[in-house]
């Protein structure tokens, strides 16, 4: 088996020093660090997904699977970052209220900062105004919103609304993304962007930035 195969199969049985052991190797192997997160970490993540959706494991094999993520990302993230870069300008990210899946919106952030962009990271479960009051008080043209649970995409919503009332559309640029959310529910709440993944993400919102 190919070492991005079990990093996949090792993160699915929730070995967090296996995979970041493997993860090392990958790297050593010079596998690009895109190529072992998308083929091996995430490729293992969407089968805990579809496991779970399936009734064929629980919740604490699913919070496992998302140690032994966050174990191989750790080691992937030097290599997603550069120091020195000079920075292109602030995005806010944060995961929406009610929701606390971090992963992709991590992931968002570890290539926003490897792009050179600095980060304002609110963290998970984010009420709509706070993401509102944290760019305006920090003069950041981008806010980027994550939801994982079809419940809480409404949420998105709440911020666009805020933004359109408050007449602070100019000022204000939104981008959304996550496992539920499309370009057709982007345009129907009005945000400026939909980012399919997290390298898709950065490419939008420098164009957002007018840095293409
Ligand atoms: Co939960 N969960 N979970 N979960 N979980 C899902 C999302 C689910 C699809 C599983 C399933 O049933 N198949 C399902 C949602 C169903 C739905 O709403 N349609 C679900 C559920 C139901 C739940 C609970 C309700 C379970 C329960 O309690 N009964 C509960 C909710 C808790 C809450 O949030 N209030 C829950 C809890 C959890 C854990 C805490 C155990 C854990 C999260 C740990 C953590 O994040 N720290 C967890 C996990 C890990 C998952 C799955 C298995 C994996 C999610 C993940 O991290 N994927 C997930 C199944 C799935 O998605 N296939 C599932 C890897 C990650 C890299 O992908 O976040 O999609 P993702 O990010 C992608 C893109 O979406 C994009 O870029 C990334 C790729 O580069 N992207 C953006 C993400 N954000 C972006 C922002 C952008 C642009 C792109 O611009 C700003």
């Amino acid at each position: 088996m190919d070492i991005l195969s079990q990093i996949s199969e090792h993160l699915q049985k929730g070995e967090d020093q296996k995979v970041s052991e493997l993860t090392k190797s990958a790297l050593n192997q010079k596998k690009s660090p895109r190529e072992i997160l998308n083929h091996g970490l995430i490729a293992g993540m969407n089968v805990i997904g579809d496991q779970f959706k399936a009734h064929e494991i629980f919740l604490p094999d699913v919070l496992m699977a998302a140690k032994a993520m966050a174990a191989g990302t750790a080691q992937l993230k030097p290599f997603l970052i550069k120091d020195g870069i000079p920075s292109r300008g602030k995005v806010v990210i944060g995961t929406v209220q009610g929701d606390l899946h971090d992963i992709g919106k991590n992931l968002v952030g570890i290539l926003l900062k490897g792009a050179g962009f600095e980060v304002i990271d609110l963290g998970n479960d984010v009420a709509p105004e706070k993401f509102v009051e944290t760019a305006l008080s920090n003069n950041v043209s981008v806010i980027g919103m994550s939801a994982l649970l079809t419940t809480t995409m409404g949420v998105m919503k709440k911020v666009t609304d805020i933004i359109q009332q408050d007449n602070l559309s100019a000022k204000i640029k939104v981008i959304i993304g996550g496992a539920p959310v499309t370009k057709a529910f982007a345009d129907e709440i009005g945000a400026d962007e939909y980012g399919y993944d997290a390298g898709q993400a950065v490419e939008c919102i420098k164009s957002m930035t007018g840095q293409n």
